[in-house]
């Protein structure tokens, strides 16, 4: 898969997505990471991107030529015009769903903005998809590009090893990961739970499923509504919560 990032600071993205897992998904070419820098793309002779709202008010808008010649740039070399998301917070809220279509794609064109946005006009013209990474504001979309990318690419094919993969971690089927322990049995005056040194991986397995679901009951209990129980587990979980309440 073929990330396309837009952006005035290419260097703070590609630097922040060549390391670890993703940076050995780029090393095996499982994805391509191209930092296009729009500031390249600018006509003006003081390499200016940005300039003052039209109607007022504050801080600068970046114009829509460099944004657009830049796009046109990938669109070209790619051969055809590739979904194209703006990063804003004015976007729905990127979502593991989202990112599992998403990694369908040949290529994606990231937008990431600055200032007060991006010109609306060119915005209509290439925008496919405007996506936020949760409710509060940051002060540009890079952060946001790099969020997605790391989403993304992990449901890539071939990009997690077989350990890395678990189909059992958090959010899948909309509840949280079970807790995870590793050696020494004992820390701080604290054990393991005894059933995971048991050896008897049905009851092990048991232990976890339920666990994730009182977890998520306590911490996320908007996901809870979206997940399927058993019968048995959600009378167990009744249970459970009306022992806390008592
Ligand atoms: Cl995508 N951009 C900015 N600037 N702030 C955000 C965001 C995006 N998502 C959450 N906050």
């Amino acid at each position: 898969m073929n990330f396309h990032i837009l952006t005035l600071f290419p260097d703070m993205v590609a630097e922040g997505l060549n390391t670890s897992i993703i940076g050995r998904a780029a090393d095996k070419g499982l994805v391509t990471i191209d930092c296009i820098n729009i500031r390249d793309y600018t006509l003006d002779k003081h390499k200016k991107v940005d300039d003052y709202p039209y109607g007022g008010g504050a801080g600068m808008v970046m114009q829509a030529q460099p944004v657009y010649d830049a796009w046109k740039s990938v669109v070209e070399r790619i051969g055809y015009k590739p979904r194209t998301v703006y990063l804003t917070p004015q976007g729905g809220i990127f979502s593991q769903p989202q990112a599992k279509e998403l990694a369908l794609e040949k290529d994606l064109i990231l937008l990431c903005g600055h200032y007060e946005g991006i010109d609306e006009r060119v915005l209509e013209e290439i925008v496919t998809d405007y996506v936020s990474i949760g409710d509060y504001v940051l002060t540009g979309g890079e952060l946001p590009a790099m969020v997605m990318v790391d989403a993304i690419s992990r449901m890539v094919p071939g990009v997690l090893t077989n350990d890395e993969s678990g189909s059992t971690e958090s959010l899948e089927g909309n509840l949280l990961e079970y807790p995870q322990y590793s050696r020494p049995e004992e820390w701080n005056g604290k054990k393991v739970p005894a059933i995971l040194l048991s050896g008897d991986h049905a009851k092990v397995d048991a232990w976890r499923r339920e666990q994730s679901i009182l977890r998520t009951a306590e911490r996320r209990p908007d996901l809870l509504e979206k997940a399927q129980l058993t019968e048995k587990e959600q009378a167990l979980l009744g249970k459970k919560l009306t022992e806390e309440k008592r």
